[in-house]
């Protein structure tokens, strides 16, 4: 891209960041470079590249991107969402603590409490909307501060800003898992957090149709553990989904603003239905968050959740009927999809301290008209 004075705008380096017409023929897409290993110019002299674990030209592009798109100076993208966030784990060594909020991703919990726990890395988990939690909970060993906001599947908005110094304070990494927000809605690495991670899977990817995530930072000695880590362990993505990933990033600004139109419509109607209880969107004046989202983010996106005055049974039978909302996990997608969270994606916190209302719904409002989505909705509440 040129250089000029002022720095290219979100959508502009959605587009173009990692992506200059490629120099052989001019495409002006990113090749797929489908392929394992590159052939070296002599022993120990190579290209740029020498075997496709370590490095591929579509990742490249894909990581220059979302480096870009967080603000960062460096990206790392991995095969899944759950790799990044392995891969950061893969940072502490037996004898460190971790604290972690209350409601998070049933799958980082598990590896956390299930895998870690094994390997002598001890948790806490706390509501980190009360700072003053989080600073007890806070040890002298603890290293790494894990910060989901919005949280997922309650919405609850966290301070990122606040938690990071909380972590420094104690000399321990801030990260903040920001899938449900997306690049486009909150940059956490401008809050003062340390990395800033994302499903890929979700928003960035955007159509569902591929696995992937990804890890960005400032600080370059992380970046060389992150990507030793990432080659030593290899939870990395093929050409395609790399590409899938970056093509995906392209329209990412458009489909927020219509994921936050269409989510906001659907929480303030959902909020004015008589069989509904409660509502968590951050985008709503009555969210507890409100003003701290307003703060952090641009606009508040598409996940909300809900409960029904008449609980479980009926969530369940809602998420069954509707014909627009697919009944699937997952998020971020063009498509709407509804699930019953501690049925689904929550099922490895059952039991704990962090199992959502049994009667919740979540919903990933899509970007399809928005009539449509609440006629889908208001048949199936009955
Ligand atoms: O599924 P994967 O790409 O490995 O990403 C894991 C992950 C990490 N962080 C958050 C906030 C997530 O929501 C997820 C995956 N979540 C779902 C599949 C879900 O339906 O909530």
């Amino acid at each position: 891209m040129p250089r000029r004075a002022r720095k290219p705008g979100f959508d502009t380096l959605a587009i173009h960041a990692g992506q200059e017409p490629e120099g052989l023929t001019g495409a002006v897409t990113v090749p797929i470079f489908q392929t394992s290993t590159f052939a070296q110019v002599a022993v120990g002299k190579n290209k740029g590249y020498e075997y496709a674990r370590t490095g591929n030209p579509t990742r490249t592009a894909l990581e220059t991107c979302l480096a870009a798109l967080e603000d960062g100076r460096w990206g790392l993208a991995f095969s899944s969402g759950m790799a990044a966030t392995d891969a950061v784990a893969h940072l502490l060594k037996a004898g460190d603590h971790v604290v972690m909020g209350d409601d998070v991703y049933g799958g980082t919990y598990r590896l956390f409490v299930r895998v870690f726990d094994q390997l002598g890395v001890a948790m806490t988990t706390v509501d980190m909307r009360r700072l003053a939690g989080v600073r007890k909970a806070m040890r002298k060993n603890t290293r790494l501060v894990w910060i989901e906001t919005p949280t997922n599947p309650l919405l609850k908005v966290l301070d990122i800003r606040a938690l990071s110094e909380i972590a420094h304070k104690g000399k321990a990494l801030a990260v903040v898992d920001n899938t449900f927000a997306s690049p486009y809605l909150q940059n956490p690495l401008a809050h003062g957090a340390d990395l800033t991670l994302h499903s890929t899977t979700k928003y960035i990817g955007g159509h569902s149709d591929v696995v992937g995530g990804a890890i960005v930072g400032n600080d370059t000695p992380l970046r060389e553990r992150l990507a030793f880590l990432q080659n030593a362990v290899g939870g990395v993505p093929g050409p395609l989904d790399a590409w899938l990933v970056l093509r995906g990033a392209k329209t990412l600004a458009v489909r927020m603003d219509r994921h936050s139109a269409n989510g906001l419509a659907i929480a303030e109607w959902l909020g004015e239905h008589p069989k509904v209880a409660r509502v968590n969107y951050p985008g709503l004046r009555s969210h507890p968050q409100h003003d701290l989202a307003k703060r952090q983010m641009r606009s508040f996106g598409g996940m909300l959740s809900f409960e029904l005055r008449s609980g479980e049974a009926a969530a369940k039978r809602m998420a069954a009927r509707t014909k627009i909302f697919a009944l699937a996990e997952s998020l971020g997608g063009v498509e709407s999809l509804i699930e019953v969270p501690l049925a689904m994606t929550h099922g490895s916190v059952r039991g704990t301290k962090l199992a959502p209302p049994a009667g919740l719904v979540r919903l990933s409002v899509g970007i399809e008209t928005v009539h449509d989505l609440i006629e889908d909705l208001a048949e199936a509440i009955g």
